[in-house]
């Protein structure tokens, strides 16, 4: 049906869409590793640092770790891009504990961690990982899976 090719493009856009909204973040359950039902940050730090996943979205140069440049670029970006505000409170001197002048997964992980444990309990809540699940996704800005 070549006439109707327009409308059959936009519902396999809409299910591309779909199905390719849960690919990015890493799974809940991947990370609660003690299956608790909530993700501690050791969880959750070890977790990220184990895939990366959404991290390769900021370190452009491909170094392993986020420098102040590339943390100034990404946070101004996953500001705009989630609309949470969280992102402009973080500052890199204080993620870097280590003070090497970049940040390395575990310390990229930990301020994640920070800006979505949004009650401050010290775990992500199923809603909170899910908040962060979801703006990892747009962070990307990758719809495409
Ligand atoms: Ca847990
Ligand atoms: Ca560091
Ligand atoms: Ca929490």
């Amino acid at each position: 049906m070549p006439n109707d090719l327009t409308k059959m493009t936009g519902a396999a856009a809409l299910i591309a869409i779909l199905a390719g909204a849960p690919a990015l973040a890493q799974d809940m359950t991947q990370m609660d590793t003690d299956q608790s039902g909530t993700v501690s940050e050791e969880e959750f730090t070890t977790g990220y640092a184990a895939n990366l996943s959404g991290m390769e979205t900021w370190d452009t140069d491909g170094s392993g770790s986020v420098s102040e440049d590339e943390w100034a670029t990404g946070a101004a970006s996953a500001g705009s891009a989630t609309g949470n505000m969280a992102w402009d409170e973080q500052d890199f001197a204080s993620a870097d504990a280590d003070r090497s002048g970049d940040l390395n997964p575990e310390e990229f992980a930990a301020v994640l961690f920070l800006i979505y444990d949004t009650d401050q309990s010290g775990d992500l809540s199923a809603d909170e990982y899910s908040t962060y699940s979801e703006e990892q996704d747009a962070m990307s800005g990758d719809d495409q899976g």
